[in-house]
């Protein structure tokens, strides 16, 4: 027996040398058996890989590992997600080259990655901001404005008046630029965008054949979609109140049903009608630059307190030529949404009741709830947007909500003014185009030409890349491309006459929304992808990362798998067949008296009578112990990974992360678990150099039969065979590895079982330890892979435990002896009853109606039935 512990630190890099000198995780496309791509979201190379790498990484593991075991071509590849602002940052902060600084960082988490053990495919690595990757994307962007899929649309941007930049909103600081501190303005500029929105409804409509994504993502998704069904009215204008050669007022609404408790209408600051009001009213138009400072980011529109500005213009109520309603310049309606104007309707909208609260409009309820009295139903401070019944609607009273909306659509439709319809059904979208020129230096180069005398100019195909300059200088604020001496000049290709290149580089989000493609065929030189070895690896079968990431990198990869297909480098649709969001990694807070963050390696946590004490390890002072939150470098709560990798060995990290909550929720980093976890991996160690021993005595052909203890053994080991691989197949792993544990307690107990000499063992008693150390090896390889290399090595196995076929299940062995029943007595759950899979109704009636509980329960009441439903239920009806 041996005495020796396992020494990951030993073991660890050996078998990690191992597995990259036989390559073994490298995926071939030309290989025949069916294929399974498993992909994690790629790292930003920030530096450090974090814990919540660690997490992802593994759950991707132990997927990729099973599924090779399962007998697939796994596809499981890794890459860099190179470009962004915080190498630009690096390069103004530390004078280093982002291009540097970029790849120093990749090389430092490679190595960081390797040591977790992951079954990686190195071979296809790259950095999408290699031009060797970005060339393809580039490519692609041309594709893409000859489909119409890219245009160009003025936008507005954030634009620093002092350092002359335009600011990525999150340079934005409370409506300051975060260098200058000068107020934001917003100004509008020509910029680059994707036409995604021509794919909204696909893409919407796509979700529900989605079957193995997270309900709450495909939510999410449709959300920010956002389908509305509606009506587009034209309310005419009191000819007498407008600006001249204005005479009608085009809304969007949801609630054609509400028309008849309107009280005002509301148009947006950048409306045209605002714009000619303010033209003649300089106090609206102060009111409207006051309001445009507070920017256009939703969030903030949604929270902003509720501010109008009454223009006097009058609108005509379209089913009463004598109700007019004001027209209000108000904050909370946006340009970019339907027609940029609104009727409102307070009684049955919050935002709208709490404008005509402040500003004493009033309200008429229209829609009466199922069970009030409609005479007293009155609104005051909260508006009703539930079901009911028209009230106070003329012809619309009585109707249901849908009925209503429908008669209203009907009777607009019908009714005309200078030929056009008055009303008009409509279906809008919240998604907008997707616009991707950032100013910004490290990024991918949109690759045209602005010519004088040509406009837009594509760079030809032979002159890809557009190669990032390197020789940039970052002592000025704004975009270093456009700083460049000499880069932007340029003669056109079209004409040659003196022209300049779009210095205007990709969102990096476009950089992320293909890199699965690339991965099946990063060799390709002349194009982004072949066709067909991309047709055959995709999609990502399973696809695993964080949820900030649900909509917009997993809606934009969704968009340029079509418009890839539109462009011919694809032929599906979906990129993600299975998507799965990880919880993140949190941890207690530790705070001094004074306040200040500790980290958790500076504390002591002891346990005693009155719960968990820290102290700090240096001094001994107390440590309050704060709240478990997200790891975050301000609240000093991470651990990092080389630690923890460098006290315990990647394994005990990776089981602590799989064993500790189900993938999807958050996962509480506790030292004492990751101990456990630590003490656990000795366990198994001993166990299955234990059974060596004890196994060797196994004669080597299968027996032909098994007595009582080698058939519980072997039950034991097929039923955690079973559930394991069905846990996996549904990423539970928590579940799993609380089987292996069950399976790893009953297998000791019977090793230990005293008077079993080895000389004695019956072989085939035997032949179950040899046979159940082997599943119990392969069930833990894929979440602790180091440890099941050294143990099937021990076992005397050929070869390489991550290389071997999955165990087959014996079926036979899972027929359950014995089942448990639910006794209930009129109904009422009394207790249960365990009896043999095989008996027979009377002797299930006679097992219960000797149960303490039930007679308790009867009471003396004579039996009138028992029912029995097989397997599961036995009620007992006194
Ligand atoms: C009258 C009304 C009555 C409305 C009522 C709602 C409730 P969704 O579902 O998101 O499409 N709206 C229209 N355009 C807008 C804009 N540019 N800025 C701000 N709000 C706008 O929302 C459609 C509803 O949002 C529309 O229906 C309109 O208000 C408002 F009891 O019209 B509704
Ligand atoms: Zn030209």
């Amino acid at each position: 027996m041996t005495s020796e512990r396992y020494n990951a630190r030993d073991a660890e890099p050996r078998w990690q040398r191992l597995w990259d000198e036989q390559a073994i995780f490298v995926s071939k496309n030309d290989d025949s058996r069916p294929k399974y791509y498993v992909l994690e979201m790629f790292p930003y190379p920030s530096g450090r890989i974090h814990i919540g790498h660690v997490r992802n990484y593994t759950l991707g593991d132990v997927l990729a590992r099973f599924m090779r075991a399962k007998g697939f071509n796994v596809l499981h590849p890794m890459g860099w997600d190179a470009f962004g602002l915080p190498a630009e940052n690096a390069a103004i902060e530390r004078k280093v080259a982002p291009k540097a600084w970029t790849y120093d960082n990749i090389a430092a988490m490679k190595k960081q990655l390797r040591s977790i053990g992951l079954s990686l495919d190195w071979s296809r690595e790259f950095a999408t901001c290699d031009p060797s990757y970005y060339k393809h994307q580039q490519k692609m962007f041309l594709d893409m404005l000859a489909a119409g899929l890219a245009e160009r649309e003025k936008r507005k941007l954030n634009w620093d008046p002092v350092d002359m930049t335009v600011l990525a909103n999150e340079q934005v600081i409370d409506g300051r630029g975060w260098r200058s501190g000068a107020v934001v303005e917003q100004r509008e500029m020509s910029q680059w965008v994707f036409k995604i929105t021509k794919y909204s409804q696909e893409l919407l409509s796509a979700l529900d054949g989605l079957d193995r994504w997270p309900d709450k993502v495909r939510l999410m998704q449709r959300n920010w979609i956002g389908r509305s069904e509606g009506l587009l009215v034209r309310f005419a204008l009191d000819a007498g109140t407008t600006p001249a050669g204005e005479n009608e007022l085009k809304i969007f609404t949801t609630r054609p049903d509400t028309l008849f408790g309107a009280k005002f209408m509301a148009i947006s600051a950048d409306h045209p009608l605002a714009q000619a009001a303010a033209a003649k009213n300089p106090k609206l138009a102060q009111f409207i630059a006051d309001i445009k400072k507070i920017g256009t980011a939703q969030s903030i529109i949604d929270t902003a307190e509720k501010q109008g500005f009454d223009t006097g213009i009058r609108a005509v109520h379209p089913f009463d030529p004598s109700w007019k309603l004001p027209v209000y310049v108000a904050n909370f309606v946006l340009m970019e949404y339907g027609t940029g104007a609104i009727f409102g309707c307070p009684a049955h909208d919050q935002r709208d009741l709490d404008f005509v609260n402040k500003y004493g409009l009033g309200n008429i309820p229209v829609v009466c709830p199922e069970g009030q009295d409609p005479k007293t139903f009155v609104i005051t401070d909260t508006a009703y947007d539930g079901d009911g019944r028209m009230i106070n609607s003329r012809f619309l009273d009585g109707m249901t909500i849908e009925q209503a909306k429908d008669e209203v659509a009907r009777r607009l439709e019908s009714e005309l003014r200078g030929n056009a319809p008055v009303g008009e059904r409509q279906v809008n979208f919240r998604l907008r185009d997707w616009g991707i020129s950032r100013q910004r230096y490290w990024g991918c180069p949109i690759p045209v030409i602005h010519c004088p005398k040509c406009d837009v100019v594509p760079v030809p195909d032979a002159d890809l890349p557009v190669v990032l300059p390197e020789d940039v200088s970052f002592d000025r604020p704004g975009n270093a491309l456009d700083h460049h001496p000499t880069w932007k000049h340029v003669t056109c290709p079209k004409c040659g006459a003196k022209a300049q290149r779009e210095t205007d580089t990709m969102d990096t989000f476009v950089d992320s929304s293909w890199y699965f493609a690339r991965f099946t065929d990063p060799w390709n030189e002349s194009a982004p992808t072949t066709p067909a070895v991309a047709n055959r690896m995709l999609p990502v079968d399973q696809y695993i990362g964080g949820v900030e990431h649900a909509i917009l990198h997993l809606l934009y990869s969704r968009f340029f798998t079509r418009a890839m297909k539109a462009t011919g480098h694809l032929a599906l649709d979906e990129p993600f067949a299975g998507m799965f969001t990880q919880g993140m990694v949190v941890h207690e807070t530790y705070q001094k008296a004074d306040g200040t963050y500790v980290q958790p390696a500076e504390v002591k946590v002891e346990v005693g009578g009155n719960g968990r004490r820290a102290t700090l390890l240096t001094t001994g002072e107390d440590i309050q112990i704060g709240p478990i939150e997200k790891m975050s470098k301000s609240k000093k709560n991470t651990v990092d990974p080389d630690d923890i990798i460098e006290t315990y060995g990647a394994d005990v990290a990776r089981w602590f992360m799989l064993s500790d909550s189900p993938p999807d929720r958050d996962v509480i980093w506790s030292d004492e678990r990751v101990q456990g976890a630590s003490r656990f991996v000795q366990r198994l160690w001993r166990l299955v150099n234990d059974s060596v021993e004890l196994g060797n005595a196994a004669p080597a052909a299968r027996p032909a039969s098994f007595g009582s203890d080698a058939t519980a053994l072997r039950k034991a080991a097929h039923a955690a065979l079973d559930k394991v691989t069905t846990g996996i197949e549904r990423l539970h792993f928590n579940v799993c590895l609380a089987h292996i544990r069950e399976f790893a307690n009953s297998f000791s107990e019977i090793l230990q079982r005293p008077g079993q000499p080895a000389g004695d063992l019956a072989p085939d008693l035997a032949w179950a330890i040899q046979e159940a150390s082997q599943i119990l090896v392969q069930l833990f390889s894929p979440m602790m892979p180091h440890l099941a290399e050294e143990c099937w090595q021990a076992l005397g196995q050929a070869g390489l435990v991550s290389e071997a076929d999955w165990p087959q299940i014996e079926r036979d062995l899972l027929v359950e002896d014995s089942v448990t029943l639910v006794v209930q007595v009129n109904g009422k759950k009394r207790g249960d009853v365990t009896v043999a899979t095989a008996a027979q109704n009377p002797e299930i009636e006679a097992a219960v109606l000797a149960l303490d509980a039930v007679k308790l329960a009867l009471d003396g009441k004579p039996v009138r039935k028992v029912i029995i439903v097989p397997k599961r239920i036995v009620n007992v009806v006194g």
